[in-house]
């Protein structure tokens, strides 16, 4: 297990909170993302395929799944451990983002939330599960190629829906970037960076552009995805 120690931030009040997961998943990548963000301290443990230690009694007893990411937040006497990364993000912008990265009117927050749910809950799997894991992380022989094509045809009005909702943007929410960027972008550069015939989506391109304009997205999601290649 090797750990990287965010040493840039020597002040004790800030945050750090430990993570467990391999900087190429990216689950991991939203938490990250949104740590860095916040601009937190954090201390993460590489954990999960590659690594291993996830299924081992510790871990499990910290996530009987078996999957990363997991925090753990001792911050002022907290003691808060978690998985599931889109509810770390929320729990991580609730207990320490200031507006308008989360915003604190639910009637603001709800409907950003919801498109933040449909990404985790649509987007991703048509995307990650469907296309995704079986370009990358099949080996070649077994790929069943119909059904690529198919998941492909099926991913463009989804992304339309997504390029559609962002407009001009130039966020999600118009002016704020906010924490349903972090759960909506943090697919993105997989999507992009994949070649397979995708809908045509000027807004969609403009916001990725713009995402990786951010120095936290281009270090903790723009990561390569080389190492899950199958052989
Ligand atoms: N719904 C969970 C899914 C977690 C998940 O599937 N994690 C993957 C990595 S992205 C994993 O642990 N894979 C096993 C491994 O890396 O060994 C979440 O969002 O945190």
């Amino acid at each position: 297990m090797s750990e990287t120690p965010n040493s840039d931030r020597p002040n004790s009040e800030i945050p750090n909170i430990e993570v467990w997961g391999r900087a190429s998943s990216s689950n991991v990548q939203l938490v990250m993302w949104a740590i860095a963000e916040i601009g937190l301290g954090f201390t993460r443990h590489d954990a999960g395929f590659g690594f291993g230690m996830n299924d081992t009694p510790e871990f499990l007893a910290m996530n009987p799944n078996g999957l990363i990411p997991v925090i753990r937040d001792r911050t002022g006497g907290r003691d808060v451990l978690m998985w599931e990364s889109a509810a770390i993000v929320r729990y991580l912008c609730a207990s320490y983002a200031p507006e308008p990265l989360w915003p604190r009117d639910p009637a603001v927050r709800g409907p950003l939330d919801m498109w933040a749910e449909w990404a985790k809950t649509t987007f991703g799997p048509a995307f990650n599960s469907r296309i995704f894991w079986p370009a990358i992380r099949t080996p070649a022989a077994q790929i069943d190629r119909a059904s690529l094509d198919r998941a492909i045809e099926a991913m463009k009005p989804v992304a339309r829906m997504l390029d559609d909702r962002i407009g001009d943007g130039p966020w999600l929410a118009g002016q704020d970037f906010t924490f349903a960027d972090i759960l909506c972008g943090g697919m993105l550069y997989r999507y992009d960076s994949l070649d397979f015939d995708k809908a045509e989506t000027p807004h969609l391109d403009a916001y990725y552009a713009r995402l990786c304009q951010r120095p936290a997205y281009a270090e903790h999601v723009r990561v390569s995805y080389e190492a899950l290649r199958a052989t």
